[in-house]
Formats: structure tokens, C-alpha cells, sequence
């Protein structure tokens, strides 16, 4: 036997054109063959069956990875919401097996990339073959390159002193138009478009700042964009790429403080980065790499995930994603960046991703997703109050929903990626002890196997909402599930319209008053989208905002719902 097939990794050679790895031990007959590395373009394999990348089809797998892969699995591949993808895991598996699962998907919630057409069939036999070479380093960003990036496109002096006329600004929602890199500003009232901004790429989410006059953008690659709605067509008045690679960005919400800071989560480099609120000028860097908290194991890509603001103390709540960590991170002190950071650091559990408050915005509830379970952070005592077990699979709250049952009192709700529960968790200590911090009751969602991803209510709606984009069967992707408050069951399955089937329906968002719901159709770069507006009393479609602008919608966010922390 050829003694090559036996090393984990005989070579990885940058030899200025290609990169090298065997095709690993285990299953070695589903490692690469030359036949299946020859297709055009495609990456290529030597007679042993190890794969050869170019630096060019190595540049477009770092692309690919980084755009598609990375959120789930990290940048260094060691795995979170998504598998540990380094190579002496992935290479066992076997090329064939790899290329079947990043074609399929799996049950628990990997989507179906080359069946989806996401990723055409060279790129999927490309990435079953990046993921068997190691990781390359991923590039480090200091405060000094990050104030290089910074641009203040029209100055806090230049700006309108009131809001435009005529318009109910505090009821506009900001799209995300993720795969053309901008974000389109609706009318709530009217439906009409107000303006179309260039975000950069693929922006994530918006927040809204504590004023509710600025959106706070921010892409996967780190760039952050501040979008004044006081202007006639609101457009981007600074911008700053704060890290490579994000998903949060949230401002300052407690009286006195209010938009004094804007703070940045990194994927990667693992980091907060903070920024003056009215002109996005960077003024601090803390890094988020620390020891996790089960082993006490060193973690360097201790991503940071959800950031929520704190609107009763001067502080913001980090979900440090692989440490198991929340942070409460105090800013009264920082001044002008050159004072005092305070941190409290609590061992929660692992891997935390999203959350939202509980009704009186004392309680943080924040999903461990790998644990399934909910831990609760007590913001008045600093502590952590309980891991709740969520019964269900990965917990995927987004923000959460929040609710006052009848018999169970207050209760927040989220569904799950990997099975199709929605379970409610009682948040009354006080006033239903018996409830508090249990699930007190699970709905299941029609069909088998979960894809939900957003659960959203406002105070003014008798339903709580849930989508299911990453469900495998189409027509259970394309539908939009409404859940009774009063009854906790399954009120009504909402199926798109035909002519959006097999694009998904994702995230919910109330407008300002609470009376409609909009649902995006989340089509691909090729397809025309649509925001679906559904009355929330009928549940009927009452209009489809959409038009060839309207491309790739994914996230939408209302000012009001937004600022004030309504879900
Ligand atoms: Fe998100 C919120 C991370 C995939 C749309 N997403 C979040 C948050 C995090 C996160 C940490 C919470 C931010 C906060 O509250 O401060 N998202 C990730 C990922 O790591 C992941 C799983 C994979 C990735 O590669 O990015 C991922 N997210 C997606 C999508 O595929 C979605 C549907 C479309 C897209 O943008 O790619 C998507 N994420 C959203 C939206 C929110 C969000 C709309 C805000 C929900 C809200 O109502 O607040």
C-alpha cells in the first residue's frame, strides 16, 4: 500500500501554484480521484488521490468558505453551530461523502448548497476539497488600520436638523438586500421606497439607534455603515470596517448615554470594537479570546455573536460565542475612549448565538445552541440565573417573543433549527415562581424536523409568528406558521404566494403599530424578491412590496420595534 495514504497529511505545499494534501486514511477509496478532481476548472488530484488546489481555486475557496461556511464553522474551522471541519475530521469522511453533504444538507439545519443552487456542482467538488487542507491563517486588525478605514461622509454639522416632512419616519423599515450589498428604506405607512443605500456586502443586520434617526448596518466582512433617515433619501454618513468578518453591532441605551457608542462583535479577529456614536470614529479594541468554560481550554477564535444593549444600566451584553461566556460590558467610564472598560465575565454554557429580553428587560435570555438550552442573565444581580433546557434542538431565537399567557403569565418563546418546537419559558420569578425558567409549554410546528430560524410578536398582536427557511421540503420552507397567544397551538400555516415558491420565507417584522407583519421572500441574486405584508388581524396578504431592486431581502427591521426593543 502506498505508504502515501497513510500519512494525516503527507504535504501542504504553497509551491506558487498549488496547494497539497492527501486525500487522508480511513474511507481512502472515496478520496479524490483523478477522474472526479478533472472536471473543468474544477479542482484537480494527483494519480494517489490528493488533492491539488491552484492558488487561484484556493483564493475561491477561502471566498466560498468565508461567505458561506465560516458563520457556522468558524473561521479556523473548529467547528460551533456547525461540525469541528479541520483535516484530520474532514478527511476521513472522504471526498464523495463531503460533496454529498455540502450537496444535500443535512437534518440538522447545513443547508443544501449544491441542491439549492447556491453553489454550482465545480464549487461543491471544490469546497469537499478545501475542507480537507488546512485552515489558512486568517489575518489579525489593529485599532491604528481600523481608524484607516474610517469615513465620515457628511459631518454631525452637515446633517438635517429635523426629520424629513411629511413622513413617518419612526415607522420605516430598513431591508437588507443581502446579495447586492444594500439596504432599502420603506415606507411603513405608504409601502413606498424611500431610498436605496449602498451598504457594502452582504449586510447581516440593521440596529437602530436608541434616537431611532440612524440605522446601524453591519456586513459579514466587518464593515459597519451609519444611515441617517432625517435626510430626504437617506443615504450612508460614515462607515468603518471595524473587523473582517461580524454579525452584531448595537448602540448605547441607557439615559445619559443614549448613542454615545456603537460597539462591533467580531467573527474574526475575535474582538469588540467600539465607536463614537454620532460619527462612527473608532476609539477602543478588547480582544474576546479567552478560556472556555467547561475545560478552561484556551479558545483564540471566541467569536462574539449577539450584543444587546442595556436600557436600564450603562452596559451592553456580549455573547461570547465559544467560551460559554456573557459579558456585561460596562461603558460610564470610557469617555473618549481613553477610559476605563469594565467587564463582568459569566460562565454560562456553550456555544451562545442569539437572545433577546424578557417583558421587563431584566432578564437576557440567550441561546446556548450546541447545548440546547437557554441561559438566563439576571442584569439587576449580574449573574446567571438558569440554563433552561429548551426541548428542542439547536434553539435559534433570534431576539425571541414575548408574551403575557392567561394561566402561565409571562412567557418567551423561541423555535429551534433542528426540530420543529417552539417552547415557551416562564420569566416571572416574582409573580409565577412555579413557571420561572422551565418550558411551560412546547407547540410543535406542522411536519417533521425543524428550519426555523425568527420568532417575532409585538404587545399589540394576539399571534406570535415563526419561519422555517432552512426546512428542506419546499413548501414547509416557503410557509410562515401563526401561533395563538391565548391557546398556544398552530392557528394557521401561512403558504406564500405560487409565483415566490422556492424562494424561502424568512424573518418577521411588526410595523410600528403592531397591525401588519412583513415576511421576506428570499429568492436568489437571479430571482426577483418581495416583502409580503399580511394583516395581522385576517392574516391576509394585503400588499407585496417588490421590484427589480428588490433583490435577495432577507432581514428587515422597523425603527420603532427596533429602538425599543419590541419583540
Ligand atoms: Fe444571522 C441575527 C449570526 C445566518 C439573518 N445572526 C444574527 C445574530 C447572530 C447571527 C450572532 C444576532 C445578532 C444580534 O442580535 O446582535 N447568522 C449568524 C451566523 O453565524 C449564521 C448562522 C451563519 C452565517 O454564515 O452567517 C447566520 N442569518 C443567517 C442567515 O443565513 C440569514 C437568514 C440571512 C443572512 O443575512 O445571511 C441571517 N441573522 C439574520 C437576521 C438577524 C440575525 C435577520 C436578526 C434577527 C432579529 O430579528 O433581530
Amino acid at each position: 500500500m502506498n505508504l502515501r495514504r497513510h500519512l494525516t497529511v503527507i504535504a501542504l505545499a504553497l509551491t506558487g501554484t498549488a496547494f497539497l494534501v492527501a486525500a487522508g486514511c480511513g474511507p481512502a477509496s472515496n478520496g479524490t480521484t483523478a477522474n472526479q478532481g478533472n472536471t473543468a476548472g474544477g479542482p484537480t488530484a494527483d494519480a494517489e488521490g490528493a488533492v491539488t488546489l491552484t492558488a487561484d481555486q484556493m483564493e475561491k475557496g477561502k471566498e466560498i468558505f468565508f461567505n458561506r461556511c465560516a458563520g457556522c464553522h468558524g473561521v479556523l474551522r473548529k467547528g460551533a453551530t456547525g461540525k469541528n471541519l479541520e483535516p484530520e475530521n474532514t478527511k476521513v469522511k472522504g471526498t464523495a461523502y463531503l460533496e454529498a453533504i455540502i450537496t444535500n444538507g443535512t437534518p440538522a439545519g447545513m443547508p443544501e448548497w449544491g441542491k439549492s443552487g447556491i453553489l454550482t456542482p465545480d464549487e461543491v467538488k471544490l469546497m469537499a476539497r478545501y475542507i480537507q487542507l488546512p485552515p489558512p491563517p486568517p489575518p489579525e486588525r489593529s485599532l491604528k488600520e481600523i481608524k484607516d478605514s474610517y469615513k465620515l461622509h457628511v459631518p454631525v454639522s452637515k446633517r438635517p436638523t429635523a426629520p424629513p416632512a411629511g413622513r413617518n419616519w419612526q415607522n420605516y423599515f430598513g431591508v437588507v438586500l443581502r446579495d447586492v450589498g444594500k439596504v432599502a428604506i420603506i415606507d411603513g405607512d405608504t409601502k413606498q421606497l424611500v431610498s436605496i443605500v449602498n451598504s457594502g456586502f452582504a449586510v447581516h443586520i440593521l440596529r437602530s439607534s436608541a434616537s431611532g434617526r440612524y440605522f446601524y448596518s453591519i456586513g459579514r466582512d466587518g464593515k459597519v455603515g451609519m444611515i441617517d433617515l432625517w435626510m430626504d433619501k437617506p443615504d450612508v454618513v460614515a462607515e468603518v470596517k471595524a473587523v473582517n468578518e461580524a454579525r452584531s453591532v448595537e448602540t448605547t441605551k441607557f439615559e445619559g448615554f443614549l448613542d454615545k457608542y456603537v460597539i462591533v462583535g467580531g467573527y474574526w479577529p475575535p474582538m469588540l470594537v467600539i465607536m463614537k456614536g454620532d460619527t462612527l470614529e473608532p476609539v477602543r479594541v478588547i480582544s474576546t479570546s479567552s478560556h472556555e468554560i467547561d475545560n478552561g481550554e484556551f479558545v483564540r477564535e471566541a467569536r462574539v455573536a449577539a450584543i444587546v444593549a442595556d436600557h436600564h444600566s450603562p452596559t451592553w451584553l456580549v455573547n461570547v460565542k465559544e467560551t460559554g461566556q456573557v459579558w456585561i460590558v460596562d461603558y460610564s467610564k470610557l469617555g473618549d475612549g481613553d477610559g476605563p472598560v469594565s467587564i463582568n465575565m459569566i460562565s454560562a454554557e456553550r456555544y451562545l448565538h442569539d437572545g433577546g429580553w424578557d417583558t421587563s428587560k431584566r432578564y437576557l435570555l440567550m441561546a446556548a445552541n450546541a447545548r440546547n438550552r437557554i441561559s438566563v442573565i439576571d442584569t439587576n444581580t449580574k449573574t446567571l440565573v438558569a440554563n433552561v433546557d429548551s426541548k428542542g434542538i439547536t434553539p435559534h431565537p433570534g431576539r425571541g417573543a414575548n408574551l403575557i399567557h392567561p394561566e402561565h403569565g409571562p412567557l418567551w418563546g423561541t423555535g429551534h433549527i433542528g426540530s420543529n418546537h417552539v417552547s415557551f419559558i416562564g420569566t416571572d420569578p416574582q409573580g409565577h415562581p412555579g413557571n420561572a425558567w422551565q418550558v411551560v409549554r412546547t407547540v410543535e410546528l406542522p411536519g417533521n424536523g425543524g428550519g426555523n430560524l425568527f420568532i417575532k410578536t409585538h404587545p399589540n398582536s394576539q399571534h406570535i409568528y415563526c419561519d422555517r427557511p432552512l426546512h428542506p421540503d419546499k413548501e414547509l420552507a416557503d410557509s410562515i406558521y401563526v401561533i395563538d397567544k391565548n391557546t398556544l397551538t398552530n392557528k394557521k400555516t401561512l403558504l406564500i404566494p405560487e409565483k415566490y415558491r422556492g424562494h424561502k420565507a424568512v424573518h418577521m417584522e411588526y410595523n410600528k403599530q403592531g397591525t401588519e407583519v412583513w415576511v421576506a421572500a428570499w429568492g436568489r441574486k437571479d430571482q426577483k424578491g418581495a416583502i409580503l405584508v399580511y394583516d395581522d388581524k385576517t392574516l391576509e396578504l394585503i400588499a407585496e412590496i417588490t421590484g427589480d431592486w428588490m433583490v435577495t431581502p432577507t432581514g428587515h427591521f422597523n425603527v420603532t420595534n427596533t429602538k425599543d426593543d419590541i419583540y
